[in-house]
């Protein structure tokens, strides 16, 4: 695989709860025509495809194990420093460029917040030089 494997789709509205936690995030559900990648936490690039902007990104597989309720897998992006961007349907293209850690199901979300801070900071040290 020569370049970054990439996820397309619209953004679509989430639980609403990242953005109470510090960390708001653009949801792309995956579907049956696309493999996304294996669960797991990932340094990556959005980009909208309606103005070709492309942003730093720390990316999260999964079905968010730490909260309850059986939910759907999904891509969500958190684009560094940006929580003024409104995605809600536009059309995005992730890729992912490493691969930071597994999905974890967190005791508490104080736990999963203070991770998600570390992984911002590590997808920023791989990203924006
Ligand atoms: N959710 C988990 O349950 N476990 C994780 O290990 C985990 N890691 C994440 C790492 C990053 C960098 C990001 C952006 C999200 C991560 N999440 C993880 C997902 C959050 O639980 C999710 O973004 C939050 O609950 C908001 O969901 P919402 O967009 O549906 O409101």
């Amino acid at each position: 695989l020569g370049r970054p494997y990439t996820v397309r789709g619209e953004v679509v509205r989430g639980d609403q709860r990242g953005r109470e936690l510090g960390y708001p995030t653009a949801n792309v559900p995956t579907d049956g025509m696309q493999a996304a990648p294996a669960d797991g936490v990932y340094a990556g690039w959005l980009r909208r495809l309606d103005t070709g902007e492309t942003f730093p990104a720390a990316i999260s597989v999964g079905t968010n194990p730490t909260f309850d309720g059986v939910r759907a897998r999904r891509v969500e992006s958190y684009v560094l420093d940006r929580t003024d961007l409104d995605l809600y349907g536009v059309e995005v293209e992730v890729s992912f460029v490493d691969r930071l850690r597994g999905m974890t199901a967190f005791a508490s979300v104080e736990a999963l917040v203070e991770q998600m801070e570390r992984d911002v900071a590590r997808a920023r040290e791989l990203l924006v030089p």
